[in-house]
């Protein structure tokens, strides 16, 4: 697979790059990494990504233009990145029709195999990982930018390497990008200590409303719309508050519960060690991983907080 990725790279030279909405570091980190990439071994290059780029992630090298719509689509390849499912690019995905080149990769559980190519491994830390392996099939130099990039996306979809998906693989490649110059204290004061101020207003409202099941393994949140105009806060300030409430003793699986607009709730679960939340949130019509995803359902968020309940007793 990797060698017939190896093949495109060399033998095309028209190159559109994307990952998937409400993109985290490793999407960010992905894209903009295979960015330099195809730009150091002279390749003409587009990033198309539909939602602006998280603050969080606002220091990480990548091109000086990023577009927010297909409309001037050309015979491009189409590199999909960190992306489980093709819809998640964006409403455009259906631009994107069948006669179009798509190369898939990716390593989410769930992911719907939509390429011409996928490269998907679901045993992978990160897509970051899959990409710096096939960026070694070609002996070009890891410039700065691609190192930084492959690091903070490796760095964060491990959770500054405390998920288990943290393997040995994940220090070595991390530890190959500090010889290119990444400093690991900037990437995490960058990721970790940069938030404004509204995200703890906001933490603070959250956690008002944390409810522990009684076996004390689940812990469960509610984000209100309500709660953002108070504080004056927008959707970004609330990345992570999950993984606070797995950060709670004999918590095992963590639950926010984020009011949308349209009189539904977006439900983000993370799980420790062997409860598989990419499963409880595929009965939903969701997905993800083992131990990190999520899912869309109707009502309001104590309804849903119901509902899920409902699901993970008998699951659980
Ligand atoms: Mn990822």
């Amino acid at each position: 697979m990797i060698e017939k990725i190896k093949r495109v790279l060399e033998h095309e030279n028209k190159f559109l790059v994307t990952t998937h909405v409400d993109p985290d570091g490793d999407a960010i980190g992905s894209m903009f990494g295979m960015y330099f990439f195809l730009k150091a071994i002279g390749k003409t290059v587009r990033v198309y990504l539909k939602d602006s780029v998280p603050y969080r992630y606002a220091f990480l090298p990548g091109p000086e233009k990023i577009e927010k719509d297909l409309k001037n689509l050309g015979q491009e390849v189409i590199l999909v990145l960190d992306c489980g499912d093709i819809k998640r690019i964006g409403d455009e995905y259906n631009l994107l029709t069948e006669d179009r080149f798509i190369v898939n990769i990716d390593h989410h559980e769930t992911n719907g195999m939509f390429g011409k190519i996928n490269h998907v491994l679901k045993d992978a830390s990160s897509t970051a990982e899959i990409l710096y392996d096939i960026f070694m099939q070609f002996g070009a130099p890891i410039t700065y930018e691609i190192a930084l990039n492959i690091y903070t996306g490796i760095f964060t979809d491990t959770g500054s390497f405390r998920f288990p998906n943290t393997t040995e693989k994940c220090f070595r490649v991390c530890g190959e990008m500090l010889h290119f110059g990444v400093s690991p204290s900037y990437v995490a004061q960058m990721v970790y200590e940069n938030h404004p101020r509204e995200r703890f207003l906001l933490l603070s409202e959250v956690l008002r409303t944390l409810e522990v099941s009684e076996g004390g393994d689940v812990g469960i949140v509610l984000l209100t719309s309500e709660m953002f105009k108070k504080v004056n806060a927008n959707y970004e300030h609330s990345d992570g508050f999950v993984e606070y409430i797995k950060e709670i003793k004999g918590i095992k699986v963590a639950i926010l519960i984020r009011e949308l607009e349209n009189g539904k709730c977006k439900v983000s679960m993370r799980s420790k060690d062997n409860v598989n939340v990419g499963r409880i949130c595929g009965k939903f019509g969701g997905g993800g991983h083992k131990n990190a995803a999520g899912c869309i359902l109707e009502g309001k968020p104590e309804e849903v907080r119901e509902k899920v309940k409902k699901v993970l007793s008998e699951e659980l």
